[in-house]
């Protein structure tokens, strides 16, 4: 591979610090799960920190993003409100969903995060729609919409990128793939030999896999594809290789199902993109290990006002249960 130049000190430590942030918030609901004080299915991303890393360093403040089922982390590193996601989760009326949709549905429009939904794929052809309004406007914004494996094989997914790619539409589509679509690997869902960039490229999209677990790849690959589409290039696909470490839905491990092998999963936990990362940036001389520590403990510190601002706040209006629920019928 041709030596790349490397990325500044500062963007390079950023890039670890957010991936930490993500890893310490979702440590700590770990820990707060099981109080049952929180009530809502939740899908951790731990091991999977540095694609919404890299992704959202690449994009502006003002440029768009959207998820699914697993979107803490897309949320948090576009911006997302910390104290209102812990809220969300604790179902408050501070929650970024005004307590009303938990961890599968989170929205901040201020931070260009346009909302997550757990429907598989159905937040694809949204953020397609976003990108052709941005290309009517002129407005020079770009969406990055996250999925998983999984979510390619849905018919939602394939016409959402034909239609990018007919419009020429500032679209990245980023794809974890992680292997899995809850218990079922990919073995028992595409054809042997599939790869999935591959298969999408016959759309006519340029189409790419990066290493998932390396902010500093995704960043590039996200900051290149980002640049053409605000040029009027059209949309990119991105599919990054991660791995969840958690189970599909929940805060324990599940490696005891034996769906899949441990020897597979202590291969990808030696791939860990926090590890991989701080070991990188000590050798680099980018940090030493008291700057580690320090940036540690702000953001355990950060993590504890939001776990208090959540807990401290009222619950919605039991008079707020039937708005919203259909259009017209809230507050907007
Ligand atoms: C349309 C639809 N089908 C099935 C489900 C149930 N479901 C929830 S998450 C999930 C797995 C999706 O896998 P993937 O897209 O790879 O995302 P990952 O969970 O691995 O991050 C499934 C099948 C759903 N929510 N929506
Ligand atoms: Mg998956």
């Amino acid at each position: 591979m041709p030596k790349v130049k490397a990325l500044p000190a500062k963007l390079r430590r950023d890039l670890y610090r957010s991936m930490l942030r993500l890893r310490l918030c979702e440590e700590r609901l770990v820990e707060l799960y099981p109080e049952q004080e929180m009530r809502c299915p939740v899908h951790f991303s731990i091991g999977q920190e540095a694609t919404p890393v890299g992704v959202s360093a690449a994009l502006r403040p003002d440029d768009y993003a959207m998820s699914g089922h697993r979107s803490h982390g897309h949320y948090l590193a576009k911006g997302g409100d910390m104290n209102r996601m812990f809220a969300e989760f604790y179902g408050k009326k501070t929650g970024c969903a005004s307590g009303m949709g938990g961890s599968m549905h989170l929205i901040d429009r201020e931070a260009g995060f346009l909302g997550a939904t757990p429907i598989v794929a159905s937040t694809i052809p949204i953020g397609v729609g976003t990108a052709f309004g941005s290309k009517m406007r002129g407005d020079k914004k770009v969406t990055a919409i996250y999925f998983g494996d999984g979510a390619t094989e849905e018919g939602a997914f394939h016409e959402a990128v034909n239609f990018a790619v007919l419009k020429k539409l500032p679209v990245l589509f980023v794809c974890e793939n992680n292997l899995y679509s809850v218990y079922s690997p990919l073995s028992v869902r595409q054809p042997a030999g599939r790869v999935i960039a591959d298969h999408v490229r016959a759309y006519g999209i340029e189409s790419l896999q990066g290493d998932g677990n390396d902010p500093e790849e995704v960043y590039r690959m996200s900051m290149t594809a980002a640049t053409k589409a605000r040029r009027g290039g059209g949309p990119t696909f991105l599919e990054f290789a991660t791995y969840r470490w958690l189970e599909h839905c929940g805060a324990s491990y599940d490696n005891d199902l034996g769906y899949r092998s441990k020897a597979e999963f202590e291969r990808w936990k030696k791939k860990c993109p926090l590890l991989r990362s701080r070991k990188r940036l000590l050798k680099d001389k980018i940090v030493t290990a008291d700057n580690l520590k320090n940036i540690e403990a702000d953001i355990r510190a950060e993590v504890e006002v939001a776990v208090n601002f959540a807990q401290a706040s009222p619950f919605p209006d039991k008079s707020v249960l039937f708005k919203n629920i259909y259009a017209g019928s809230g507050d907007g």
